[in-house]
């Protein structure tokens, strides 16, 4: 019988079946959007908030696009996230058929290396907000803090781990400064 791996697993809170219904819903554009969308991913499961993935074009798929935002609600989800590049209109589209809050995470890429998609995401008109986070990898992560942020509103346990993040981070920062210190200080 193979040995037992003693590596700790980290469990995917993606939804699979009916029992755990997913409080985000994850929406890209394309699959070609997933490698930098896995950081808000990791993101849910580090507080083991459920979701689910799905790649939704509001060009390519415009009535899935809208099927999804406007039964959102029902099925449970709290918060939509969105990324697209380019011409990015799918958080506008999904936001333009729900009532729940829509972060916008423009993708970097294309002629104008994501600028396009950044403008298309944060331009929204009056009336239609869908609050934009940074292009890339740091939207990305920081997109699922938000989704965190905003299902911490009603959930404690929640706002404690955001809590405990914040101290970790900040604890990150003066272990660096005292690194660099030591090291400067070494010459
Ligand atoms: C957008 O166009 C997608 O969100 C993606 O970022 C970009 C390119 O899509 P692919 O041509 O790679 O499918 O709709």
């Amino acid at each position: 019988m193979p040995a037992k791996s003693s590596k700790k697993r980290t469990t995917s809170r993606r939804s699979k079946s009916a029992k755990v219904k997913p409080l985000v819903g994850v929406v890209m554009g394309s699959k070609s959007d997933w490698p930098v969308m896995k950081e808000t991913v990791a993101v849910l499961d580090k507080f083991k908030l459920p979701y689910e993935v799905r790649v939704i074009s509001a060009h390519r798929t415009p009535d899935e696009a809208t099927a999804f935002s406007s039964t959102a609600a029902s099925r449970g989800i709290k918060v939509i996230i969105s990324a697209a590049g380019m011409a990015a209109h799918l958080g506008g589209v999904l936001a333009a058929n729900t009532h729940l809050p829509v972060i916008g995470v423009p993708m970097k890429g294309g002629a104008m290396d994501g600028l396009d998609s950044l403008l298309s995401t944060v331009q929204m008109p009056r009336g239609v907000p869908v609050a934009t986070v940074a292009m890339g990898g740091s939207g990305a992560h920081n997109a699922g803090l938000l989704a965190v942020q905003m299902l911490a509103l009603a959930d404690d346990n929640m706002k404690k781990k955001f809590q405990q993040y914040k101290r970790t981070m900040k604890q990150d920062v003066f272990n660096a400064d005292i690194s660099l210190q030591k090291e400067l200080g070494d010459d």
